[in-house]
């Protein structure tokens, strides 16, 4: 790596992330385009009209970032309406892109404000939460070269288990293994493939984390089996919070090793969450996280594979002290005839309860024996649960590649785990942020993602549910999820039956290329979701476009966003293939040329647009990733001389990661209409 493009400037006394792997030197003196001031806590640098800027992973809005203000701060909030600043991670990552195009990553684990052309319309103001942290600074001709630089630095991202890439059922929840079988059959039965299905809180006794309800589960070993035995796999969630109990081994083995985290008068910190009243282990003090990363062993042990941390900001429903300042307030205006901003003030008052900063305030951590507030390391905190785990992993199964991903994160956790988009809802605005999510999360490093197919929060509809999916088929992690209360959405519940089979299906078609792009992305540090902006430079419209993909070297999609729609515009950065599939066999091919198209697509269609002398390799779909068969490997597309493709496989797992083979294929001109591709 060319270490000079990236410089590294030290303000005060940083905390250490561990978000990078690479050693820099520290220089002084940034250079004269960006200024620090204000006792180094804030950088600014004045934007060019047309500048645009990236990064910013998990966040709002679209794939150019310009024209908001976001924070950095891991937040329990399943209302990801257009004004939130904050999601679940943590990525203070941004690209400028303009006359000066540069990266800045501001490694602080707490709060940074990224001010992006919002107070004042053409500057980026970054406000530091103390003026202690590591500034890098990453220079490079394109937006790509920066994303390869910054990618290296903070080194290779979390490879996830081939079965993790089939498709996925989850529900908050299936109460028993009746309803998770019952889930299985009606996949089985109507013929969709599927890999996984997910427990939520509720298959756990009151809540403990490494406990199963034996009620619910009754012999819960014996059932894993039974579902393995029908190429399914169970993954369950698994909450930050360690319910406080006498007699529960995780808790008392944490309160008397001092392992939770404490508050400022040295007891175990307590609030309240799932389970009641809880402690959160110390994932900041080594001896904890290797301790509570060892508890998956129990759910390993019988046979599990694959896991969700939740609530790991960590979520906060209340505290003790929190609750009784609230009631005090609530109660001192009893009787009394309240003006309207007292009333709202209450209202306030009582909805701050939750995730309160005052709460946060009085965690400490045990970093090395010295007792740090967890106001300075806010954002690692979930990052460090999922190193836990994902180290155990690698001594309890070496031989196996167990899927772990979280909600909370900062850069450094993506080599660990991958994460999830969070609470979203069941809103046509969020198949749009799924997708512009996806490019975002790809440049910090976060390549094992997804969002809640379908939507968590709310009631879904068919035709949504059809419109997310012809999505979902190309999310790495490809998930149906939705919460309590809502609408079920298991797609065997809507009525046309055969769209959703042939979609899935197709996914299923798919999976051999997504696989190999997700991993060839993660080995070249590269992107599996660019924005066009990234591959057509100097293409105005390509760089305006925030509702198209390139995923990985073939293909773009742009799929349908918007309800009783027919189609969709789309910008055809170069001239293209449109194979608009029906299922994995019943496809129509269509050439366009360069320029803006309207394209119609039903609502059972999904329209892959094919790059001139690329190709798309397919295989037959299976019930489920291990039945995938790759002799029945084809392509399509339209070559002129030669396409070489590299096609990645999983072929095994050592010290806790996938053994990856490589197989390079040459694709030539059509004999008879399909293409020839041999070995080579
Ligand atoms: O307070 O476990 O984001 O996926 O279904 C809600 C219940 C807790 C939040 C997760 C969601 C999960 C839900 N959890």
């Amino acid at each position: 790596m060319k270490t000079d493009a990236i410089k590294k400037y030290v303000f005060g006394k940083p905390f250490e992330t561990n978000s990078t792997v690479e050693d820099i030197e520290t220089s002084d003196g940034v250079p004269s385009y960006v200024t620090v001031s204000g006792d180094s806590i804030h950088i600014t640098y004045n934007m060019g009209k047309n500048d645009k800027v990236y990064g910013m992973g998990e966040a709002v809005r679209g794939i150019n970032k310009r024209g908001w203000i976001y924070e950095t701060y891991c937040s329990d909030d399943p209302m990801h309406t257009e004004t939130k600043r904050s999601l679940y991670g943590a990525h203070p990552f941004i690209i400028v892109d303009g006359e000066d195009v540069f990266g800045l990553f501001v490694d602080y684990p707490d709060r940074v404000t990224f001010d992006i052309g919002y107070t004042s319309i053409n500057v980026i103001d970054i406000t530091v939460g103390a003026p202690d942290y590591k500034l890098y600074l990453i220079e490079g001709e394109t937006p790509l070269e920066i994303v390869r630089k910054f990618r290296q630095l903070i080194g290779r991202s979390y490879i996830a288990p081939f079965w993790s890439f089939g498709f996925q059922q989850s529900r908050w929840s299936y109460n028993t293994s009746r309803d998770v079988q019952s889930v299985i059959d009606n996949y089985r039965d109507n013929g969709f493939p599927i890999d996984a299905v997910y427990l939520d809180i509720d298959y756990m006794e009151s809540f403990k984390d490494f406990t199963v309800s034996e009620q619910n589960f009754p012999d819960f070993g014996e059932f894993v089996k039974s579902v393995k035995a029908q190429n399914i796999h169970l993954v369950p969630i698994i909450d930050a919070g360690v319910k406080i109990e006498d007699g529960y081994d995780v808790y008392e083995e944490g309160r008397d090793n001092d392992y939770f985290c404490k508050d400022e008068n040295g007891e175990d910190f307590v609030a309240a969450v799932w389970p009641g009243k809880v402690c959160f282990p110390d994932f900041l003090n080594p001896k904890a996280a290797e301790w509570f990363g060892m508890k998956y062993k129990t759910l390993t042990d019988l046979g599990i594979d694959g896991f969700w941390n939740d609530m790991n900001e960590p979520a906060i429903f209340y505290s003790e002290k929190g609750l009784e300042r609230a009631i005090d307030k609530v109660t001192s205006y009893k009787g009394k005839n309240i003006g309207i901003y007292d009333f709202f003030g209450l209202k306030d008052t009582v909805l701050g309860v939750s995730n309160s900063p005052d709460d946060y305030s009085s965690i400490y951590h045990n970093v090395n024996g010295e007792s740090v507030c967890h106001d300075t390391v806010h954002n690692i905190y979930g990052y460090n649960m999922t190193k836990s785990a994902s180290d155990a992993f690698k001594k309890i199964e070496p031989d196996k590649n167990i899927l772990m991903f979280s909600r909370a994160s900062y850069i450094g956790m993506h080599r660990y785990g991958g994460i999830w988009m969070g609470d979203n809802q069941s809103w046509w605005s969020h198949i749009k942020l799924n997708l512009q999510m996806l490019p975002s999360l790809n440049m910090c490093g976060f390549m094992y993602t997804g969002a809640d197919m379908v939507g968590f929060g709310d009631h879904c509809t068919e035709e949504l549910a059809l419109r997310w999916l012809a999505l979902g088929i190309f999310n790495p992690l490809m998930r149906n999820h939705s919460a309590l209360g809502t609408r079920n959405q298991e797609f065997y519940r809507f009525e046309n039956r055969d769209a959703f089979r042939n979609l899935l299906k197709l996914r299923y078609a798919l999976i051999p290329y997504l696989y190999s792009e997700y991993i060839k992305s993660v080995e070249n540090s590269d992107l599996m979701f660019k924005p066009l902006s990234f591959e057509y430079r100097g293409d105005r419209f390509a760089e305006a476009v925030e509702d198209q993909l390139m995923v990985g070297e073939s293909i773009m999609i742009a799929p349908v966003y918007e309800p009783n729609a027919i189609g969709r515009s789309v910008y055809i950065p170069e001239d293209m293939i449109a194979v608009k599939f029906r299922s994995e066999d019943d496809y129509s091919v269509q050439s366009y040329s360069k320029g803006h198209w309207f394209v119609e697509i039903a609502n059972d269609e999904v329209v892959v647009f094919i790059r001139k002398n690329k190709a798309l390799p397919l295989v037959k779909s299976a019930d489920c990733t291990v039945n995938i068969d790759y002799s029945t490997l084809r392509f399509i597309g339209e070559i002129e001389d030669e396409f070489e493709y590299t096609l990645c496989r999983e072929t095994g797992a050592s010290n806790g990661e996938s053994i990856i083979s490589k197989e390079n294929y040459s694709v030539s001109a059509p004999d008879n209409g399909t293409l020839k591709f041999n070995k080579i």
